[in-house]
């Protein structure tokens, strides 16, 4: 017999990025000097090693070329889609009524599982404008104790395309044309108008995409959805398919087209801002998890609509949206590179009680997420990055690869084995993802069902589902963009598409375009599905909401701090907008000037308020603010000799949502809240649109 090994191995003394393992956190950068990567102190970062002080410069200076090549690999390939994101660290509390149909310990009661929540538009760049008219990516990071579940969603329930095999081919029409890169981030040009009139399946979500869905005021007020249908399966092993909603407390509000624009030039980082300032002003974004729970039948359809065809919602008034817990999110990350950039999401990465279907929209997601991380990440390790690691333990058997950070012991990388001592990892079924056998049957064929041919009756739906004002908006969404084609053969051929959706629709859009309305046969007998309209039925919260009060010396700052202490009761911010920057002061009261009137748009505000002495205002940039406020039917008020401004501005005072008081008193302020709390005062909007 050979003698038995010695233990002859040691391995590296395991560090944080700083060098230092008492940075536990995982925060780089806590060394007290300036260092090269190497840890060697540095005297000097401003100067080259040179010969002499007129150089030249020395190839010798470690330092000088460390720092260059460095920074020469800071950038990491953009998201193929959804490059333009930002994201936000939360928790996710189960409220336990789901624990009958799935297994899946994080809706088991009371759980709390930490998350990581990145929204994202679909076709800018990573520096393009927040507002864009676009469909926005909601993708949660469910850090459960049975491992990562990834809940990769969007603001709208459809999708453009039935079968995965298209996505290169609607993205590329999507983007920017290859050959001038224009336009960036929006779908107003030839080849995406193009696809959809040729790929008609896309109909529906093309309706979505030019509601107001398309331009939220804000995430925190985004539905999000799974699209797909997905499986749970419980206990007993009895299964339940499932379509994922998730509800946002502050309700859903969308921005108007004319916001969108001036946002995305006057702030092209609206959303991120917004979710940032929300955050650190105590002021987190919330969101109910709602289950639609459909019976697993051996066709997978509920009511006529195949729940494997992406292109179509199951409406909520035939299938109640059922609560299951509540998202919270609470913190910003503290590097955007290492968090919202690196965070790697995977359809794939499902926990045991939650599977996916036949959706071949699905299938083909299931490969693309690992695939394109591999370059995005530079190799196969990057599930070690801190915001990918899952929180449970890790025991996979993956060995080396690029920048692999794990130091494994032992020689027997593989299962069973009889060399490596201690425990070996266990394999069971019991608590593990365990496939529910499945019957898989079918001749080999690239085909689909017959059901996945209608194209166009739940984008019937959708309109019939709209108000009066939802629908302008969405024929002037469809006008805009279908003007901004310069080839008439596909504006013709969409209008052939609106008029297979709604007769009225089509009419109204070849108006706009100057062409004849072709004659179509839309679908009769629709239900429409009240759940779809933004305008809400009572007023909502205003967590998260901005109310500007415009101030001048001499204005009322006492009544400006008690609308702000109510404010801040409701989450709701107030911010202080005068001619010139600097301090208000008056008696004894302090108010910072926070926007000045050349510095600031309408889009700032939800509400805007002029304050009790600050009457005498009159300034072309204050009635561009008012009257921009007025055309977007936002809340506009003013107490005290304010009213005087308003007027100035041509404020009509008597129109729907002006509201005018002597004081500001607990029942003003009350109204006002409820008035943001609705929205708009889309009662002025006939009263503009007349303008
Ligand atoms: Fe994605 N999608 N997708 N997608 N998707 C990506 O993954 C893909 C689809 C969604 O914040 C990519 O890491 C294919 C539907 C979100 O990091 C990529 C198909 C829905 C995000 C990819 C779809 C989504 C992505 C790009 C059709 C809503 C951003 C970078 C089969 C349910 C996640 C990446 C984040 C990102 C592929 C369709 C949502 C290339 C092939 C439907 C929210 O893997």
């Amino acid at each position: 017999m050979p003698p038995k090994r010695q233990q002859d191995q040691a391995a590296p003394k395991q560090t944080g990025p700083t060098g230092r393992p008492e940075s536990p956190d995982g925060r780089a950068q806590a060394g007290e000097y300036l260092t090269t990567a190497q840890g060697v102190r540095l005297p000097d970062t401003d100067h080259s090693l040179k010969a002499g002080p007129r150089g030249p410069s020395l190839m010798e200076d470690f330092h000088l070329r460390e720092k260059i090549t460095h920074f020469d690999h800071e950038r990491i390939p953009e998201r193929v889609v959804h490059a333009r994101g930002a994201a936000a660290h939360g928790t996710f509390e189960a409220y336990g009524n789901a624990a009958s149909v799935t297994k899946a310990g994080f809706l088991q009661k009371g759980r709390r599982t930490p998350v990581f929540v990145r929204f994202s538009t679909v076709l800018g760049s990573r520096g393009s404008a927040d507002t864009v008219r676009d469909v926005r990516g909601f993708a949660v990071k469910f850090y459960t104790e049975e491992g990562n579940f990834d809940l990769v969603g969007n603001n709208m329930p459809v999708f453009f395309i039935q079968d995965g095999i298209k996505f290169p081919d609607v993205i590329h029409a999507g983007k920017p044309h290859p050959d001038r890169e224009i336009p960036q981030a929006q779908t107003a040009h030839d080849t995406f108008w193009d696809f959809v009139s040729l790929h008609t399946e896309a109909t529906h979500h093309v309706m979505w995409a030019m509601s107001d869905r398309g331009i939220p005021r804000s995430y925190r007020t985004m539905e999000g959805f799974g699209v797909h249908t997905f499986r749970l399966v419980n206990a007993k092993g009895e299964t339940t398919l499932v379509k994922f909603h998730w509800k946002p407390v502050a309700g859903v509000h969308s921005l108007v087209w004319e916001e969108a624009q001036i946002a995305a030039g006057a702030d092209p980082d609206f959303h991120r801002r917004d979710m940032a300032d929300g955050i650190e002003a105590g002021a987190p974004l919330e969101y109910e998890l709602g289950l639609q729970l459909l019976p697993d039948t051996e066709d997978q359809t509920f009511e006529g609509i195949d729940l494997l065809d992406p292109t179509k919602i199951v409406p909520e008034e035939l299938a109640e949206v059922q609560l299951v817990g509540k998202l919270t999110l609470d913190r910003n990350p503290t590097n955007y590179f290492a968090e919202t950039e690196q965070v790697a999401f995977h359809t794939g990465n499902l926990v045991p009680g939650v599977e996916v279907t036949d959706d071949p929209l699905m299938q083909a997601r299931l490969f693309s997420y690992l695939d394109t991380q591999l370059t995005r990440l530079g190799g196969p390790n990057f599930t070690q990055l801190p915001i990918n690691c899952p929180h449970a333990a890790v025991n996979d058997n993956l060995r080396d690869g690029m920048h692999q950070t794990a130091i494994h012991t032992g020689q027997a990388p593989y299962l069973p084995n009889s060399i490596d001592d201690g425990p070996r990892p266990a394999t069971e079924a019991e608590g593990g993802y365990v496939n529910l056998p499945r019957e898989v049957a079918g001749p080999k064929a690239r085909a689909n069902p017959a059901s996945f041919d209608d194209h166009f009756s739940q984008a019937t739906l959708f309109w019939a589902s709209m108000s009066d004002i939802e629908k302008t908006h969405i024929i002037e969404a469809f006008t805009f963009e279908l003007s901004k084609c310069y080839e008439q053969p596909i504006r013709e051929r969409m209008l052939g598409v609106l008029a297979q959706i709604d007769g009225a629709l089509c009419a109204a859009v070849a108006e706009g375009l100057g062409l004849p309305a072709p004659a179509g046969k839309p679908a009769t007998g629709v239900e429409p599905s009240p759940a779809l309209s933004q305008i809400p039925a009572a007023p909502g919260p205003i967590t998260g909401r901005v109310i500007g009060v415009v101030a001048a010396p001499g204005a009322d700052l006492a009544g400006i701090g008690k609308l702000r202490k109510a404010a801040a009761a409701e989450g709701a911010v107030v911010r202080v907008v005068a001619p010139v920057g600097g301090v208000l002061k008056k008696n004894r009261t302090e108010e910072i000037v926070e926007r000045t009137l050349p510095s600031t748009r309408s889009v700032e505000y939800d509400a805007l308020l002029i304050a009790g002495g600050a009457g005498e205002l009159k300034d072309i940039k204050l009635t561009v603010l008012l009257q921009e406020m007025f055309r977007h039917c936002k809340v506009i008020g003013a107490w005290g000799d304010g009213a005087q401004a308003l007027e100035a501005a041509g404020i009509d005072l008597s129109a729907p949502g002006i509201l005018v008081s002597d004081t500001l008193d607990k029942g003003r302020i009350s109204g006002l809240f409820e008035a943001i709390g609705r929205h708009r005062v889309w009662e002025r909007a006939e009263l503009v649109m007349a303008q």
